[in-house]
C-alpha cells in the first residue's frame, strides 16, 4: 500500500527534496489515529505526527484494512455505498462533485481530495487504517452539529451567574454518546437527498428530546418547539470541515457543519423537555468549562463559541 501513495503524491515528493514546494501544515488529526479503533480490538497502524502528510515518505506504511460488516455484503445497510471498487454497480462514485445517483455530497469543505486505487483519499493524511471503519460513505461522511446554549441564572435573584474569572456562565445542551458514552454536541449525519439545515432539526429531536418514541400529537409540538428555536434565536455558523473523529480512516471520514443557537433570556429552550433517544444515552444542560472532555474535537468549536460569547471557561 505505502507504494502506491509514493506514487500518487510523487510529483509532490519531488517539489518537496528539490525545495520547490513547503508542507503547509494542517491540523494534526489525533483521534483519527487512535487505537484501538471504535468498537473493536482492532489496532491502527502506527502513524507518528510527521508521517501524517501523504506527502511524506512512509514506505513502511500497512495500514490495516477494515469495514463494519454492516457495509459490505449481502446484508449490507441499504444506504450504504457500494464497495467500491470490488462492486459492479450501474453508476460509478463522482468524487469530489454532488452525486446525485446516490443522492450525495461526495464534495469535502477541505478542498479536492485525491483518489487512490478507484477511492478517495483522506485529505488530512494517514490514520493507520484504510476501508470505510464504521463509516457507511467513502470518502466524506456528511454531518452537522447545533450548538444549543442558554446563560446560566440563578433562581433566587433571577441574575446571570458568573464563573471564578467573573464571566457570565454559559449552559449547553450535550448528549452522552452510546458508543463511547463521551459527551457531544447532539449532531448527526445528513441521510442521503437531505437538507443539511433539516438534518440540524431532527437530530436535535431524535437526541436530545427522543422524538422517535413520541406520540404524533407529542411529535408536533416539539416540532414546533424546535422550529421555533432555531428560527428566532441568535445564531451563527462556528466551523465547516474536517471533523476529528476516532472512526476516521484512510478512506473515509466525517465532515460538519457546526451552528451555534443561543437563547439569550433563555425563553424558547425553557419549554425543552430534554430526553435521549436514539444514539444518545443522557441529555443534559451543563456549565461549560473549557476542561470538558468532549468527542471527536466538539470542544474546540464550544471554546469557540465561550470566546464569542465572553463567557466564563472558569467555574
Ligand atoms: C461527529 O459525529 C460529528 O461532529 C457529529 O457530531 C457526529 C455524527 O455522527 P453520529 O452521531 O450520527 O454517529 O463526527
Amino acid at each position: 500500500m505505502g507504494h502506491l501513495y509514493s506514487r500518487l503524491f510523487a510529483r509532490e515528493v519531488k517539489q518537496l527534496k528539490e525545495g520547490k514546494r513547503k508542507i503547509i501544515p494542517k491540523p494534526l488529526h489525533e483521534k483519527a489515529r487512535s487505537s484501538p479503533y471504535t468498537r473493536t480490538k482492532l489496532e491502527r497502524f502506527e502513524v507518528e505526527d510527521k508521517y501524517v502528510p501523504w506527502e511524506v515518505l512512509f514506505p513502511k506504511y500497512e495500514p490495516i484494512e477494515f469495514t463494519s460488516p454492516k457495509f459490505v455484503g449481502p446484508k449490507r445497510r441499504p444506504y450504504a455505498d457500494p464497495d467500491f471498487p470490488n462492486e459492479q454497480v450501474n453508476h460509478p462514485a463522482r468524487w469530489n462533485e454532488i452525486d446525485a445517483s446516490y443522492g450525495l455530497n461526495r464534495k469535502s469543505h477541505e478542498g479536492t481530495y485525491k483518489i487512490v486505487d478507484d477511492v478517495p483519499l483522506n485529505p488530512r493524511g494517514r490514520t493507520g487504517l484504510c476501508g470505510r471503519g464504521h463509516l457507511g460513505f467513502w470518502g466524506p461522511n456528511h454531518a452537522t452539529d447545533p450548538i444549543v446554549s442558554r446563560w446560566k441564572m440563578n433562581k433566587e435573584t433571577n441574575e446571570i451567574e458568573s464563573g471564578r474569572d467573573r464571566k457570565p456562565i454559559m449552559q449547553l445542551i450535550l448528549i452522552r454518546r452510546r458508543d463511547t458514552n463521551m459527551l457531544a454536541i447532539p449532531g448527526g449525519m445528513v441521510s442521503k437527498n437531505e437538507l443539511e439545515t433539516v438534518t440540524r432539526k431532527r437530530e436535535f429531536a431524535e437526541e436530545a428530546m427522543n422524538s422517535l418514541e413520541l406520540s404524533e400529537k407529542e411529535k408536533v409540538q416539539v416540532n414546533e418547539q424546535i422550529e421555533d428555536f432555531f428560527s428566532r434565536c441568535f445564531r451563527q455558523e462556528i466551523y465547516a470541515g474536517y471533523v476529528d473523529d476516532p472512526r476516521n480512516t484512510d478512506n473515509a471520514w466525517m465532515e460538519t457543519i457546526a451552528t451555534h443557537y443561543h437563547d439569550n433570556n433563555g425563553e424558547h429552550v425553557e419549554k425543552f423537555k430534554l430526553k435521549a433517544g436514539d444514539d444518545a444515552v443522557g441529555v443534559e444542560w451543563y456549565d461549560y468549562n473549557s476542561n470538558m472532555n468532549l468527542y471527536a474535537n466538539h470542544g474546540d468549536w464550544i471554546n469557540q463559541v465561550a470566546t464569542n460569547l465572553s463567557a466564563s471557561k472558569d467555574n
